[in-house]
């Protein structure tokens, strides 16, 4: 009985699965859905945590190998798996999950998107402006209105799950509201965990513009593990943030606990091209958009990584270009 809905912590994971459970699953919400919040670096882990019996909706998880595995081991306990995502990198893993689940992929621009158009979805106004609002989580550029609440939606989602993204309270906090037609960006603990959210926010870019390397065209920046584990949940938005400020591409690398995380953000769409050719030199596993990607490797001290890193982009510089007009969406 009931269902488990596995989904990213971000901003357009957590309208994925509004937006599903409304659609799908309403009848059991909320005391027959188990909501379980992660990241694709432990979504192999997390996903263990479905209730065996339950059917199984894994929302905005780019696949890599280890998810894949988890899926289709696991989905032997679940009458239905549903596994729906938009992440370029997910491609290759599509056609191995496919006998284990239900796959629904496409490269559209946030995982709300693909469910809105796969299932010819009608939209109400507020759900057609939450898809607005994870498009442009997602890096797309706002719809060309003068209306400023998809904007105000998009920053309070934004920053209030990029407080504790792992928050699973929260992420139901949000759903509920979603699901009760309120005005997110009017919430009190919504709005309480934004602005905790943005006074971190811009300590955490002072450190990383303080303490970078430029390459032209091409920022790197460096966190220890005392601050990165003081930032966590902001770092991908920092990252981007400082990638419009600097009209540059972004290079940020991290040390975690067990792992060292290399963000990218590129508004020239290099960011996957890179992460590809960072990966392929230091190893680890990648993934992402265009725009967006991340590099994850195994423990090793941060200033090796960085002086690797550092003899590896000179080079790719020169090398690497932006896609020509003709290939942007
Ligand atoms: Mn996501």
């Amino acid at each position: 009985m009931g269902a488990t809905v596995v989904f990213h912590g971000d901003c357009d994971g957590v309208i994925a699965t509004y937006l599903y459970i409304k659609k799908f699953l309403r009848d059991l919400y909320p005391s027959h859905i188990n909501l379980v919040v992660t990241h694709p670096w432990r979504a192999h882990v997390d996903l263990q945590k479905a209730q065996p019996g339950s059917e199984l909706i894994v929302l905005d998880i780019a696949l890599n190998d280890r998810i894949s595995s988890a899926i289709a081991s696991i989905s032997t306990r679940h009458p239905k798996v549903v596994v729906v995502d938009h992440h370029a990198t997910s491609e290759p893993f599509v056609g191995r999950i496919q006998n284990y689940a239900r796959v629904i992929y496409s490269k559209s621009t946030s995982t709300p998107r693909l469910l809105a158009q796969y299932f010819s979805m009608p939209l109400n106004p507020y759900e057609s402006l939450l898809v607005d609002v994870a498009d442009v989580c997602e890096g797309e550029a706002p719809p060309s209105t003068d209306d400023r609440s998809a904007l105000e939606v998009v920053d309070s989602i934004r920053m209030s799950v990029a407080f504790n993204p792992g928050d699973v309270e929260f992420m139901r906090h949000l759903i509920d509201l979603m699901m009760k037609t309120k005005n997110i960006h009017q919430d009190e603990v919504v709005r309480t965990r934004a602005r905790r959210a943005k006074l971190l926010l811009s300590g955490l870019l002072r450190v990383i513009s303080e303490d970078s390397v430029d390459f032209g065209r091409l920022k790197l920046s460096f966190l220890s593990l005392p601050v990165s584990r003081a930032f966590a949940g902001l770092i991908g938005v920092a990252a981007t943030e400082l990638s419009k400020a600097y009209r540059k591409t972004v290079v940020l690398v991290r040390e975690e606990q067990d792992k060292v995380v290399i963000t990218v953000r590129s508004a020239e769409r290099w960011a996957l091209e890179l992460s590809k050719a960072i990966s392929e030199s230091l190893g680890g596993v990648y993934g992402g958009h265009a725009e967006a990607s991340s590099i994850t490797l195994g423990k090793e001290p941060l200033e090796v990584v960085v002086g690797k890193l550092i003899k590896l982009i000179e080079p790719l510089i020169t090398n690497l270009r932006a896609p020509k007009l003709g290939e942007l969406k």
